[in-house]
């Protein structure tokens, strides 16, 4: 900022790096210090681009739906970034994770996958290590595989399983991430009738709360006790719902996490996900 003007840094386009990007995008991007010298760089997808706007690394794998960046794995160093891609990956990379800093893939869920649409990072298993990683296939790729798996790239469930992918918020006393649901999916069958209400429950546990009317926006810690409210709109109406049930420990607001702040923001870009913190908030 010269004079109160932004100027411009830099400019990157792909076709000037070797080896070329293209094709390496997900749906959204996120801002994240993936290297730990204090600037962030830019997660596009793929590829990431270091703070002076050149290629830091690109793994080459094509694009992925969704990507999330955080420490899913505390027991390795820095942070990490889950993908499921919607290119067909024949080398069992399909669903991966990759080091942050290096691009370097960790592990990958070693079978062929065809268009893998959806996936979501939380501790939703307490007793296993890190956060659990999920994804599913889209039927238009021609499979309906889900897959549910460690942070050490174990498959811990598959297909009916898993859980939905979209909506996870924290909204008990525990870093167990619970997920809204639509009681008009229940049973995959849709109800229109029953479509706006919905429950949050705990993964093949208790229904939390299940008064809840309206659309998921949004979910984030806007009261600032580290649990987030739900955001959701009514025809004419927007409602935040915040959780009854008390605090056990006192935490810093997640809105004072820059990264979370950004995950926040984020959601009103490309595909919709549940906002993530950049320090481990598990079990
Ligand atoms: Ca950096
Ligand atoms: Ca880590
Ligand atoms: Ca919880």
């Amino acid at each position: 900022m010269i004079d109160g003007k932004l100027q411009k840094l830099w400019r990157w386009d792909g076709d000037e790096e070797n080896p070329i990007i293209r094709h390496q995008g997900a749906h959204g991007m996120h801002t994240a210090d993936v290297d730990g010298d204090g600037r962030d760089e830019v997660v596009l997808g793929s590829v990431v681009l270091d703070d002076n706007g050149t290629a830091l690394w690109s793994n080459g794998l094509g694009h992925p739906d969704k990507c999330f960046v955080t420490d899913i794995d505390p027991e390795r160093p820095g942070l990490e970034i889950f993908y499921v891609y919607e290119d067909w990956n024949n080398d069992g990379n399909g669903i991966c994770m990759a080091d942050a800093k290096t691009g370097e893939i960790i592990w990958g869920i070693g079978k062929k996958t065809l268009h893998v649409g959806d996936g979501m990072v939380a501790d939703i298993l307490p007793d296993v290590p890190g956060l659990e990683c999920f994804g599913s296939e889209d039927s238009k790729g021609g499979s309906n595989s889900k897959y549910l798996l460690s942070a050490k790239g174990k498959i811990l469930a598959t297909d009916k399983d898993v859980p939905g992918c979209r909506n996870w918020i924290f909204w008990d006393a525990d870093k167990v991430r619970e997920t809204i649901v639509s009681s008009g999916f229940e049973n995959g069958v849709f109800d229109r009738s029953n479509a706006n209400k919905l429950s949050i429950v705990k993964y093949k546990g208790e229904t939390l709360t299940k008064t809840i009317e309206g659309s998921v926006m949004m979910m984030a810690d806007i009261q600032g006790d580290w649990r987030e409210e739900l955001i959701t709109i009514l025809p004419g109406e927007i409602r935040i719902y915040s959780t009854a049930i008390p605090a056990k420990d006192r935490r810093v607001c997640l809105m004072q996490d820059p990264f979370y702040r950004a995950e926040v923001v984020h959601r009103s870009m490309g595909y919709d996900q549940s906002p993530v913190t950049s320090y481990y908030l598990g079990e």
